[in-house]
């Protein structure tokens, strides 16, 4: 089996649009691949974060993907700060990258160029400790979103760099898009993606909503003055949204759908939409709390560190001998 690996970052609550994108694809490429997924804490301090509201997302982030259905016997879980080689590897490949390089991340040129203040230096760095995160394990695989897909190109130049400068140590990765077609918008703005750091909480579903605040959210959900129901993404972007959202969350074809409603309201069809999502969060919280009472939270990150630390801490030590920091043959 080949092995992949993702990290995400706990910095805030997650939403439908993250469970779409990203948790259920992991649930899926656990059968299909050797999986590593991790939690990002050591990029989540790039910017000011309280430690209380750290420890709490972390938490909620763990309990929510194995409510989701990760299954730690089939991935390795795992919390980033646990797992000391991320950091060693990471300064290595800090002295590895060029500020040049840095500079053209289009992350972090977007901040600078919205003249926001305050940027750490830890923000301009962090493609490097995300560089280390992925050659550590040999991942072969990385699927992220199309934001994080020039930070997975400077892992790849910095795993060829360091083969070329020392020899062969590390596999080139390669990113994998998550969420080509499966782009989940804001109910309130249907042009805009649903995200967890979207002010308008009406647009944004959190999956630890109440599950009847959720409905309301989607029977208020911005749709159309044309009134036929099809799947028309471009004329019919809200529309089009509570389609997918129904069609990903019920496992039914967006044509079955349409194809059920032909001739009927978009008041009919939120109705459905809204006990999808609310049958949905239910489930899905009532794993969450079973999890959070049985504390299970923490054994899964124990065992996790154990097997991702085994991995990690031979391929730090093999680049420690070969940097040269290891004096002993
Ligand atoms: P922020 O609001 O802070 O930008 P975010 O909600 O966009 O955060 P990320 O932490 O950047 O989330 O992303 C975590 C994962 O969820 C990524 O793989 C990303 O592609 C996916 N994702 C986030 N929002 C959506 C969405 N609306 N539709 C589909 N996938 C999404
Ligand atoms: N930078 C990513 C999270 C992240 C990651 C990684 C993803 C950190 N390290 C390694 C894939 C592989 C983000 O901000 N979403």
């Amino acid at each position: 089996m080949d092995r992949m690996l993702s990290g995400i970052k706990p910095t805030g609550r997650l939403t439908l649009g993250n469970y779409i994108g990203a948790i259920s694809q992991f649930v899926k490429f656990q059968d299909q691949y050797e999986l590593y997924i991790f939690i990002a804490n050591q990029h989540a301090i790039t910017v000011p974060i309280e430690a209380k509201e750290l420890r709490q997302n972390t938490k909620d982030l763990i309990a929510l993907y194995l409510a989701s259905g990760l299954d730690p016997k089939k991935v390795t879980l795992f919390l980033q700060s646990d797992v000391s080689a991320h950091a060693k590897l990471g300064w290595i490949m800090t002295c590895m990258s060029y500020m040049g390089e840095l500079q053209r991340m289009t992350q972090y040129k977007d901040k600078t160029a919205k003249g926001e203040t305050g940027i750490t230096a830890g923000l301009f760095t962090y493609p490097c400790l995300m560089a280390a995160d992925i050659l550590l394990y040999d991942a072969k695989y990385v699927p992220v979103g199309i934001d994080q897909k020039q930070h997975v190109e400077l892992a790849r130049n910095l795993a060829e760099r360091f083969n070329h400068r020392y020899s062969d140590t590390f596999i080139v990765p390669e990113p994998v898009m998550t969420t080509v077609g499966q782009k989940i918008y804001s109910l309130q703005d249907p042009t805009k993606k649903m995200s967890k750091s979207e002010t308008n909480p009406k647009g944004t579903i959190d999956l630890l909503d109440d599950p009847n605040l959720a409905r309301k959210k989607i029977m208020s959900a911005v749709t159309d003055s044309l009134g036929v129901i099809q799947y028309d993404p471009e004329n019919q972007p809200g529309l089009a949204n509570l389609l997918t959202i129904q069609s990903v969350l019920a496992k039914e074809p967006i044509e079955a759908i349409v194809s059920r409603y032909q001739g009927k309201g978009y008041g009919e069809l939120k109705k459905e939409i809204g006990q999808t999502v609310y049958d949905f969060l239910s489930d899905l919280q009532a794993k969450y709390r079973d999890i959070q009472d049985k504390k299970i939270v923490d054994q899964v990150l124990l065992e996790g560190a154990k097997k991702a630390s085994l991995i990690a801490d031979k391929k730090i030590a093999k680049v420690y001998r070969k940097v040269g920091f290891t004096i002993t043959k």
